[in-house]
């Protein structure tokens, strides 16, 4: 397998395992160079805990970006999560168009809300410039709950296959051909994984262990993109990072003290083993 250079922009969540402290480790045991931008510096993430600090690194980007290209550096694939500001998005378009080689596969992964809320930090106008991303990424990772922000249908606690078909084509107005849907559950015990490529849907249904864990999104985004650029389809990825992710849940659900995040570190061997 080729050894790929990969860029991951999202926040550090100094405790929380979350965006980058799940990406890095992820990414690396795929056995990926990965090279960061971090788009904030929080002390936890912001999900259950309180008071929590917060340093946007959104004006020290362009000359990060600068610099990389003042020395040639480009990457084979870059992997968008958790951003510091609405500004900072602007940026990150820009390192999507441009700093990518020319084989590069661009990850989306809308990361500002669930369950049907917004994250704290983020608003309608974060929701309107992350619509602007969705045309620079070949692939948008969104959860239920984020592809209604960005299509602008109504979000909804039940949904039939035919409601899911409606949102994603909604959502690939946007400028993405290329989708894959997280969370989508028929049945209370079941959940699973939709792919859309081009008109064409597939279904990856899977065990549904509870309803929902912190940073499962980006443990599944980053094992997603490691799977993918491992050299699987996007249905293949998508069905690693799923089995995965639901390794990690099991993996966490008997400790009541983990609240805050997944023990994915436990579940890497498994993952190198799917890969
Ligand atoms: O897992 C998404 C995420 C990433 N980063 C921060 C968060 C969250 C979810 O709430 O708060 C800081």
């Amino acid at each position: 397998m080729e050894y790929k250079k990969i860029l991951t922009i999202q926040d550090i969540s100094c405790v929380g395992q979350c965006s980058l402290t799940v990406a890095l480790p992820i990414l690396s045991a795929c056995g990926m160079e990965t090279c960061i931008l971090p788009s904030a510096v929080l002390s936890t993430h912001t999900m259950g805990f309180s008071g929590f600090t917060f340093r946007d690194l959104t004006d020290d980007m362009p000359a990060i970006q600068e610099h990389w290209q003042k020395e040639g550096i480009k990457f084979d694939g870059i992997y968008t999560g958790y951003l510091g500001s609405t500004k900072q998005v602007g940026y990150v378009k820009n390192i999507l168009d441009t700093m990518g080689n020319d084989r590069c596969v661009k990850i989306v992964d809308p990361a500002f809300a669930d369950n049907g809320k917004l994250y704290p930090i983020f608003d309608n106008v974060y929701v309107d410039a992350m619509k602007t991303l969705c045309p620079s990424a070949d692939i948008l990772l969104p959860n239920i709950t984020e592809a209604c922000f960005l299509s602008g249908v109504t979000y909804k606690e039940t949904y039939d296959e035919n409601d899911i078909k409606e949102l994603l084509a909604e959502l690939s107005k946007l400028g993405c051909a290329t989708i894959v849907l997280t969370g989508v559950s028929y049945s209370p015990e079941k959940t699973g994984v939709v792919v859309y490529e081009d008109g064409k849907i597939s279904y990856y249904e899977h065990r549904r262990i509870s309803k929902g864990c912190h940073g499962t999104g980006d443990v599944y985004a980053s094992a997603f993109t490691g799977a993918l650029m491992n050299g699987n389809s996007i249905f293949e990825a998508a069905k690693i990072a799923a089995d995965y992710t639901v390794l990690c849940i099991e993996k966490t659900q008997n400790d009541p003290e983990h609240w805050y995040g997944v023990k994915f570190e436990t579940a890497l061997p498994e993952l190198m083993q799917m890969l």
